[in-house]
């Protein structure tokens, strides 16, 4: 290209620019990415750092009387630079938070086309209203508040109640898909029998005839024990190499996920355990449930331990690892396979070297309470 034809193009580029419009010869190799480019990076929050956040949030706001929620939310550094407040992008798709509600509380009722899920951390005093339900929260218990369906929350114990939201809010976001509605009530009327879903699901694998059909939330809540008897079947066959012994949570009307844009699972991973790695297009957000150990990340080892939070995120290679020759581990995750599947994006890849495992180049360093910023007053 002569020098007058280069200086021509550059300025052709800066007009471009100018004018909104790109120049399709110079950046096709950044829209048509040869694989995908994560925004999000691996990373991992401590639980003691989320909880002492927490507790300093409880002695500034009160649950039904200005604010309406009081959780911490993750955001994912590589996230943090979207307006408003990183898209609340602990993946790019995904959101998560630790909520806690402190003993006669109300979260008041709204309802949103966010879809929602819930973990359950500690104590035994929550109760949530979905629907017109009211729903017993136990730790380990897993439970669904799908896209439009009113939700509060309380707690009627005398310890707080701590648990996981998993919502699909950065997505939303992206789409611009956004509506939320208060209800003309702080807590909705109940029109159906306490946990009532669990009820009609007692036979598990039998559903009522009714179901035939299929149904947005069928069942609202999954218990540990659900889960954790699924794993115990499961101990009796050969452990997966990747993930342990695992299982997702369904819909009984569908067979498909619980939640609609929401993956969900849990996985045991026996005492020293040492998973082969893999990647694939869906991302992650675990949390530890129980037990210690560590996750290599694109050879990047994160210890954890219980009550921690780690995200995968896309086409990272991960493998896991339980430290302990006792104790089983367990980790919940919340994914975005359903987005995924839906538009045909999904693949998966088994680490081709080293018989699937990955070699350590560095350990994460996660911000702790001693290395973190500072006290609130
Ligand atoms: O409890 O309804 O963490 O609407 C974020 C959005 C919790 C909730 C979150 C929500 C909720
Ligand atoms: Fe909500």
């Amino acid at each position: 290209m002569s020098r007058k034809d280069s200086k021509n193009l550059e300025e052709l580029h800066q007009n471009l620019e100018q004018e909104n419009m790109g120049p399709l010869w110079s950046s096709i190799h950044n829209l048509n990415t040869i694989e995908p480019k994560s925004k999000p990076i691996p990373y991992l929050w401590k639980k003691e750092l989320i909880h002492k956040r927490l507790k300093e949030a409880e002695n500034l706001l009160k649950v039904g009387e200005g604010a309406d929620r009081r959780a911490v939310f993750l955001i994912n550094p590589g996230m943090a630079d979207l307006e408003p407040v990183g898209w609340g992008g602990a993946t790019q798709t995904l959101y998560a938070a630790v909520q806690a509600v402190k003993p006669g509380e109300i979260a008041p009722a709204h309802r949103h086309t966010t879809t929602a899920l819930r973990f359950i951390i500690n104590g035994h005093g929550g109760r949530g209203r979905v629907n017109g339900e009211k729903i017993t929260f136990e730790p380990g218990d897993f439970l669904i508040t799908p896209t439009w369906t009113w939700h509060d929350h309380t707690n009627i114990d005398d310890e707080e109640v701590l648990w996981m939201d998993c919502l699909d809010v950065p997505f939303t976001n992206f789409l611009a898909t956004c509506f939320t509605e208060f209800h003309e009530k702080k807590q909705q009327d109940l029109t159906v029998e306490d946990d009532f879903s669990l009820k009609r699901y007692n036979g598990g694998m039998v559903r009522p005839i009714d179901d035939r059909e299929e149904k947005i939330a069928p069942l609202g809540r999954y218990t540990w024990k659900m889960a954790k008897d699924g794993i115990e079947g499961l101990k009796q066959l050969d452990v997966h190499p990747v993930d342990g012994y695992a299982v997702e949570y369904i819909n009984p009307t569908t067979g498909k996920d619980a939640n609609d844009r929401i993956g969900s699972r849990m996985q045991m991973l026996p005492p020293e355990f040492h998973g082969k790695a893999h990647r694939h297009v869906h991302s992650t957000i675990y949390h530890v449930f129980k037990g210690e150990g560590y996750t290599i990340v694109n050879g990047e080892r994160f210890d954890w331990s219980e009550g921690d939070f780690l995200v995968v995120p896309t086409w990272a290679w991960h493998e896991h690892v339980n430290t302990s020759s006792d104790n089983e581990a367990f980790l919940f995750s919340t994914n975005d396979l359903p987005i995924m599947e839906a538009f045909n994006f999904e693949r998966v890849e088994d680490y081709p070297e080293n018989d699937g495992h990955q070699e350590v180049t560095s350990v994460f360093e996660p911000i702790r309470v001693d290395s973190s910023a500072q006290e609130t007053k």
